[in-house]
């Protein structure tokens, strides 16, 4: 895509929209017609909003704004408009005195079909070892790169069966972000979070067309999506000693190149405690949504199962292998030292799809806390698969335990929501690198409550999280590339910055606002504010907010098709 122009009209656009914000900000996709509605604008003077068709200017509705209040993530004075009580299909703008109309945005029954779907095939836009072809890919079609059938073994991953320098063969997988390497733990964050999906929605997904090079072999399209991902995952098993690679890497980050052209030699590097862990807890969780497709893959199910149990048992003699970046490797780390949560998400995957009460007890329930999951906090991932197996767990399942954890983190959720004065559960301190995708996350742990108590609080907020990623923020855009009426046109993304297609590739979700700004110095431009609710750049030199990366589409894809099964038909 074309650097330099675009990104200095984007930052010229983003410096006049801080300096005098022009439009209620609103989900630029739309809403669902029994979901909540709320628009959001600066303070100021104006008591009333109306929402008016697209097209003819006709009011449809007419409400109160709330008063203005202080948003101290934004540094910004704050109002609010709730229409949720139009639930009439049709393409509206929302208009208050004094600002520009908000950009016009739907209710309409299938809001976030589309984006579902893009939220996905976004995945495989990222696919490692493939060429996109044109029938699946389109615009964005490639030549595919990165074979990964000749990786070395790096010293620090050596064994007696793979001395150093050994070859072997690793294909397949998603490239992790912008960047064009692969890294189990967060593989294994994003692959669980789909086969939760899976797992939650079975029937919307059975529906779900996407392209896919696969479609039609009687697998549902998300599940071939994650199968090409764990096909790889399977690979970085060490056959030996059910040890698993923390990751599969250049020694340094690619240039700005595609696939094809990245020709750096590639390497597994050291076997991780953490790795073993989150690879079991995913096979154990894959073993059971695969087990219906063994005529599509003979053996597949019952093969996840014993590497997860494999794994499970070198974690077991491998408590305290914390990943420990080599001097000549550079890439990305996703290293942990706090591993409690990766062992008991294990324990829980494996107890649900064993139905082994030594698992359960491996969990150490009693001592294990709920909160928002990411790449480095898994305990939310065990609970929320203990609750959504309930009735099928053996007598030893603390029933009310469970239920208690995923409630009182909903309601904790839920009450931050109601609390702040934007309607978003979102606290100043947890807008860090990947802010979106803390905001899912948020989400998907609220939607975990909700399918557990009804309470349809716990739906609204976690609509609301969804509006805020859609453009109810105040940046005023969509983080989606490809859509809404203003989204990133220069992620930190290489296919997008050097396939030379204006666009972006769509369907991702960029990084998001992070006060952090860890890339300043490698950014030619400044970020226009350091308010964390603000601290973003759409600029492709900006990985510290606007990388796009696949951990973060997981949630985006959990939660829009959760809302679009779970808000049901209109009232
Ligand atoms: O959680 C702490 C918080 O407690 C603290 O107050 C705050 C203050 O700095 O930091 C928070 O931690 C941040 C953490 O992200 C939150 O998840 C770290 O500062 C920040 O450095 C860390 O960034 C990680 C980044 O890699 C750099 O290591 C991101 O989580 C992680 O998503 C990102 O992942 C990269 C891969 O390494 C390489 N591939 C691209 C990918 C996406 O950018
Ligand atoms: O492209 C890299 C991105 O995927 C990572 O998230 C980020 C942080 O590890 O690093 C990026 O690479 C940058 C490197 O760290 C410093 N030199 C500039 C690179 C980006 O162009």
């Amino acid at each position: 895509m074309r650097p330099a122009v675009g990104a200095l009209a984007a930052w010229l656009w983003t410096s006049a929209a801080l300096a005098q914000p022009a439009a209620p900000q609103v989900n630029q996709l739309g809403y669902l017609p029994a979901g909540a509605k709320w628009a959001a604008l600066p303070g100021g003077e104006a008591a009333d909003f109306s929402v008016v068709d697209a097209a003819t200017g006709q009011v449809a509705w007419r409400g109160a704004l709330t008063p203005a209040a202080d948003w101290p993530a934004a540094q910004q004075s704050v109002r609010l408009a709730d229409f949720s009580a139009l639930t009439r299909a049709g393409n509206y703008r929302l208009r208050v005195p004094g600002l520009a109309d908000s950009p016009s945005f739907a209710i309409a029954a299938d809001a976030y079909a589309a984006l579902n779907a893009a939220s996905i095939k976004a995945l495989y836009f990222n696919r490692a070892g493939i060429e996109l072809a044109p029938e699946h890919a389109g615009g964005y079609a490639r030549p595919g790169g990165h074979p990964d059938t000749q990786v070395r073994v790096h010293a620090s991953a050596a064994s007696p069966a793979r001395p150093e320098g050994t070859l072997i063969s690793s294909p397949k997988g998603w490239y992790d972000a912008g960047d064009y390497n692969k890294y189990i733990v967060n593989s294994g964050i994003t692959s669980y979070t789909l086969l939760a999906a899976y797992e939650h929605f079975p029937v919307y997904f059975q529906r779900q067309t996407l392209r896919l090079p696969e479609s039609g072999n009687g697998i549902p399209e998300l599940l071939n999506e994650v199968l090409w991902n764990l096909d790889w995952m399977l690979s970085m098993q060490d056959p030996q000693d059910g040890g698993v690679y923390h990751k599969l890497t250049n020694k340094g980050f690619d240039g700005n190149v595609m696939p094809h052209q990245a020709l750096a030699e590639r390497y597994v590097v050291q076997k991780s405690t953490a790795a073993a862990l989150d690879f079991a807890a995913v096979m154990a969780t894959a073993s059971r949504v695969y087990q219906p497709f063994e005529a599509q893959r003979p053996g597949l199910a019952a093969r996840m199962l014993v590497a997860a149990r494999a794994a499970w048992a070198w974690a077991q003699a491998h408590p305290r292998e914390f990943y420990r970046q080599p001097a000549d490797i550079h890439t990305g780390g996703y290293d942990d030292s706090q591993l409690d949560d990766e062992f008991a998400w294990a324990a829980a995957e494996l107890y649900i799809s064993t139905r082994d009460p030594a698992f359960y007890g491996a969990m150490k329930p009693e001592r294990l806390a709920n909160g928002v999951p990411s790449w480095s906090d898994v305990c939310a991932l065990a609970w929320m698969s203990l609750a959504q197996h309930r009735s099928r767990l053996t007598p030893e399942a603390d029933q009310a335990l469970i239920a208690q954890r995923v409630n009182t983190l909903a309601q904790q959720l839920a009450d931050a929501w109601q609390a702040s004065p934007y309607r978003l559960a979102m606290q100043t301190g947890d807008f860090n690198w990947g802010s979106n995708a803390v905001v899912l996350n948020q989400a998907m742990m609220l939607i975990q409550g909700y399918r557990l108590s009804g309470e349809r609080r716990q739906l609204d907020a976690a609509q609301s999280a969804l509006d805020y990623v859609l453009g109810r923020n105040p940046l005023g855009m969509s983080m989606v590339t490809g859509f809404g009426a203003r989204s990133p046109q220069q992620p930190h993304h290489r296919p997008s910055q050097a396939d030379g297609v204006d666009a972006p590739v769509p369907g991702f979700i960029v990084g998001g606002p992070n006060p952090g700004q860890q890339d300043a110095a490698h950014c030619p431009l400044p970020y226009a504010s350091r308010a964390p609710a603000l601290s973003y750049l759409d600029h492709g030199c900006s990985y510290a907010s606007n990388e796009v990366a696949i951990n973060w589409n997981a949630p985006l894809a959990y939660v829009s098709a959760a809302l679009q099964v779970l808000t049901g038909a209109p009232p």
